[in-house]
């Protein structure tokens, strides 16, 4: 429908509090990929709970300015600052604060966020971080900012039992793209299109924890369970946003497990060819086990839900590595997995229709991994009909079991300066990188297409573009 412009936020103080979003400079003015565009739904969650109970906050954004000199100027005033803090933000995040209290010395600095959670050593050692929460915040938030004296300096947060509590994100509190270059395809308040679907972008959470205990990953061990976003709250959120901003294009359900609660996915097929304004094409996350365990459920979501781009972590095509990193998946799984969906898109093909594509995570430099582990990933790679690879260094992030042994071991080469990452960061000590290297630029071509079919064999074996950050 029509797009009134701008909505929202104009950088104007209209608050004593201001809520700062991370992540690197400039990523909101010409940002160097997609997914450094995507907004943060902690951020919209809790400004949204804080509006609904008549506290007011400005949004500024890392992201929206070139240089901390811009910044600066920005917060000049403010009595309060609020921040999401991730790993990967941690560094941005230590330089605001010190910014923020340099300009407002008698200013408070509030923090919570995933980093608070697992690196709270880390933390504490800020001394610009008045208040760190642990934990999930929705419960907690509005107390904090009214009275931030009554907590303790570090405090667990409070979350709610269901993300039925959850209220539906004002998303025009949410930053703005930040150039006039940005705005013209961003679709703001929807999120600009990354390849996966056509814009406007819708994104959304319908579930926020994942029962499995990867040892590069395990969010069971700090997200506290809750119960998933109802169907039906999640289809007439998409079409809000439809009627209101659209049109909607394409939706990324940003769970870490979309193909998890069967009984959910039943009623989700059930009632989203039905209900939503339009059937729209969406980006979610599966697993190689479960899609072995329910085929026939994984089939008609595929079918009849439009789920055209599949994430699932393979991670590793090589069964010693899986069993290392605790993925509870077996090279048979990943294969069973790609055999049903190649068929499945031969036979959508057949009848002119769309086509999914699995966006696949694959991580290399593993401590322990062998080149024939290596070889046997890029062999599964290349029998994949239709992918997007996405390939990443692996990264020894706190708050995960191996991260966590890796840091102790002082093996980590992620210094808390330098969370933030660029692909081809060395991420591990005694990992030889250069193998890597040469194995995404093709070099070993000849012993990954041993033993492939003649199709997976005229694939390219060059995959060196499909690094990402991690
Ligand atoms: C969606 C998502 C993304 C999206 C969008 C990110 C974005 N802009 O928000 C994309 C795909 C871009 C992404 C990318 C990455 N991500 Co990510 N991502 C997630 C995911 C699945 C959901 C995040 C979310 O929205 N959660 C829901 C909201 C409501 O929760 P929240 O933000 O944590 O906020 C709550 C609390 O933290 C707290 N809180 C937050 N702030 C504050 C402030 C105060 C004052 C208080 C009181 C409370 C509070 O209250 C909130 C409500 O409960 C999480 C996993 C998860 N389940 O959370 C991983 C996660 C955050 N990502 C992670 C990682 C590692 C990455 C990548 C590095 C992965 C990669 N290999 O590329 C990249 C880095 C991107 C970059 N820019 O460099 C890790 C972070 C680990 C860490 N220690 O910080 C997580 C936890 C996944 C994991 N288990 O490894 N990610
Ligand atoms: S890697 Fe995926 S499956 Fe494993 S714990 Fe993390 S979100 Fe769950």
């Amino acid at each position: 429908m029509r797009k009134l412009w701008p909505f929202g936020n104009n950088n104007e103080k209209t608050s004593n509090i201001v809520w700062l979003d991370l992540g690197d400079l400039g990523d909101l003015v010409s940002p160097n990929g997609p997914h450094e565009q995507w907004q943060d739904h902690g951020l919209g969650l809790l400004r949204t709970i804080l509006q609904q109970n008549g506290i007011l906050t400005d949004v500024l954004s890392t992201r929206a300015v070139t240089s901390w000199g811009q910044l600066r100027k920005q917060l000049v005033g403010y009595e309060m600052m609020i921040m999401n803090v991730r790993s990967y933000t941690f560094p941005v995040a230590c330089k605001a604060a010190q910014i923020f209290k340099e300009v407002n010395p008698n200013g408070l600095v509030l923090t919570g966020g995933m980093h608070a959670t697992v690196a709270p050593e880390e933390m504490t050692a800020v001394a610009e971080f008045d208040k760190i929460c642990q934990g999930p915040g929705e419960n907690v938030i509005v107390d904090l900012v009214r009275d931030p004296h009554a907590f303790p300096r570090l405090f667990l947060g409070q979350g709610a039992r269901s993300m039925a509590e959850w209220p539906m994100i004002d998303r025009t509190l949410w930053p703005q793209p930040a150039s006039r270059k940005l705005r013209r395809g961003f679709n703001w308040p929807l999120e600009p299109e990354c390849g996966w679907g056509p814009p406007g972008v819708a994104t959304i959470l319908t579930s926020r924890v994942c029962p499995w205990q990867c040892v590069f990953c395990n969010e069971a061990s700090y997200i506290p369970n809750m119960g998933r976003r109802p169907v039906e709250m999640v289809i007439d959120e998409l079409n809000y946003l439809d009627d209101t901003y659209g049109p909607v294009g394409s939706v990324v359900i940003h769970d870490s497990m979309f193909f998890q609660n069967p009984s959910w996915l039943e009623e989700w097929i059930e009632k989203y060819p039905r209900r939503a304004n339009k059937v729209w094409p969406y980006w979610a996350a599966a697993r190689s086990d479960t899609v072995r365990q329910w085929p026939h459920l994984f089939e008609a979501l595929l079918r009849e839900t439009n789920w055209t781009t599949i994430s699932i972590g393979f991670e590793s095509g090589s069964d010693r590595i899986l069993r290392l990193l605790n993925k509870e998946c077996t090279e048979d799984d990943n294969l069973f997995t790609i055999d049903l969906v190649n068929r499945i898109g031969d036979d959508l093909a057949r009848q002119g229709k769309t086509v999914p594509k699995f966006w696949a995570n694959i991580m290399m430099g593993i401590p322990g991994e062998t080149h024939e582990d290596a070889f046997k990933t890029l062999r599964m790679l290349k029998m994949m009909k239709h992918v997007l690879p996405s390939i990443s260094y692996y990264a020894p992030y706190p708050g995960s079991a191996l991260g966590n042994q890796l840091i102790a071991e002082g093996k980590s080469m992620m210094t808390k300066e330098n969370y933030h990452r660029y692909p081809d960061d060395e991420k591990v000590v005694g990992v030889d990188y250069q193998f890597y290297k040469e194995l995404l630029a093709g070099k070993y071509d000849d012993e990954v297409n041993r033993g492939l079919d003649a199709y997976a064999q005229r694939k390219s074996g060059v995959f060196a573009d499909a690094l990402i950050k991690a």
